[in-house]
């Protein structure tokens, strides 16, 4: 990595992004949402596209001098259309979050009715929780998941009956199991409603064809574009033709000012890379990746939310183990594996403490991970899990950790 100018300006931030960097390049990376972007995708996000205000959108912009702009951001939204197989793409949202704010925006007044996944059943924030806009303006409902580990679809259609949303949210931020996106718009057709699916963990896998496409049967699609899509931060909202110039007007002048062309950029550069086939072989290697992870866990003796995976997470339920989500997450920190704590349905502990710890496999997996190697992360974990206050014992984990670090190196 070229830190040349930085490291002159400014040693003091140079100096913990080679930190960070090594931190990346030592740790086994298993943060679900997580991945690690290409040397180009990185390319366009740091070009001089930053210098460029482009409110607006392409050829109809507030600012002149966008031609090139206006180039990049159309292809973007050509690559992003063909990839997902939706009519219209606003490529410009800052990030996942906003992506769902403008839906909103654009389709309902607050007050109006949302039926969405409960944030601590595997939702996410701006599908509805009561801290985060979504749940603050509008008068959501929440479903949930079952002993299962499963969406109960005939559970959301009641609900649906029921409540009569205007606006009905499918796609999770922990949920291991396929979204069955025909089921959901048949709920909301039955009960009139407006159907989002958030596919934003799940975007690589679809876009590989390795997750059934929400395409057909939803009329808005949002994502954002650096989990398993692999591309820079940032977020895309999909929709079919008719939404279009409400979803534009929502994002801008509705939610943001100046879009980030560079990220742009960015993302054109990832739409291109994941309609590659090696992009679908990674998609593939993920999905096998995680359910190698899962069987290991399990054959050493740990329960998963839901047993076997289908897609590229999973969630550790530890309440039989009597230790916490908080507590395990800093224990594997120790030996050099990265995850997050997250409850477990019905957790008895606090969405701080938790019961559970989410891995994912997308990062691993761009690293070239291979099922073997996840065995021996299963091992790693389990170890760890089970003797958390051998110090000693930690310390040899941390050493296997690192040998599958170097085995399969990252940014060399
Ligand atoms: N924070 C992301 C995740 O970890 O799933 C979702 O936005």
């Amino acid at each position: 990595m070229n830190l040349e100018n930085i490291k002159k300006v400014d040693p003091e931030v140079a100096e913990q992004i080679e930190l960070e960097l090594k931190r990346q390049q030592d740790n086994i990376e298993l943060i679900a949402s997580e991945n690690f972007t290409s040397e180009a995708v990185m390319e366009a996000c740091g070009s001089i596209l930053t210098n460029k205000y482009a409110e607006g959108k392409p050829n109809k912009r507030y600012y002149n001098g966008c031609e090139h702009i206006d180039v990049i951001e159309s292809i973007a939204q050509k690559r992003a259309c063909e990839l997902f197989g939706m009519d219209h793409a606003n490529v410009q949202p800052h990030s996942g979050a906003q992506a769902n704010m403008a839906v909103f925006m654009a389709t309902m007044k607050p007050g109006d009715r949302v039926l969405s996944m409960d944030l601590s059943n595997g939702g996410h924030l701006s599908h509805g929780s009561p801290v985060n806009f979504s749940g603050l303006y509008f008068d959501v409902k929440s479903y949930g998941i079952n002993e299962y580990g499963e969406i109960d679809y005939e559970n959301v259609r009641q609900m649906a009956l029921e409540h009569k949303p205007k606006l009905i949210i499918c796609g999770a931020s922990n949920y291991s199991k396929i979204i069955d996106f025909k089921k959901f718009k048949e709920i909301a057709d039955e009960v009139g409603a407006l159907l989002l699916a958030d596919i934003a963990h799940i975007a690589g896998l679809v876009a590989a064809g390795v997750h059934p496409s929400p395409a057909p049967y939803c009329d808005f699609v949002t994502t954002t574009t650096h989990k398993s899509l692999r591309g820079p931060r940032g977020g895309i909202i999909m929709c079919k033709e008719e939404f279009a110039a409400a979803i534009d007007k929502a994002v801008f002048p509705g939610l943001q000012g100046g879009p980030l062309e560079h990220i742009i950029a960015g993302k054109a550069v990832a739409l291109l890379e994941a309609s590659k086939p090696e992009f679908k072989e990674y998609a593939q290697q993920i999905v096998k990746n995680a359910k190698a992870l899962a069987q290991g866990l399990m054959d050493e003796g740990m329960d998963i939310v839901g047993g076997m995976t289908e897609n590229h997470l999973m969630t550790l339920d530890l309440r039989k183990t009597g230790k916490t989500g908080k507590d395990m997450a800093n224990v594997l920190e120790k030996v050099g594996i990265t995850a997050n704590k997250n409850t477990v349905p019905n957790d008895p502990q606090s969405p701080f403490v938790t019961s559970g710890i989410r891995l994912g496999t997308p990062a691993v997996t761009t690293r070239g991970f291979k099922e073997e190697d996840m065995v021996e992360v299963a091992k790693i974990i389990a170890s760890a899990v089970f003797s958390s206050d051998n110090e000693l014992g930690l310390k040899n984990l941390r050493e296997r950790s690192l040998k599958l670090c170097e085995k399969h190196p990252l940014y060399d």
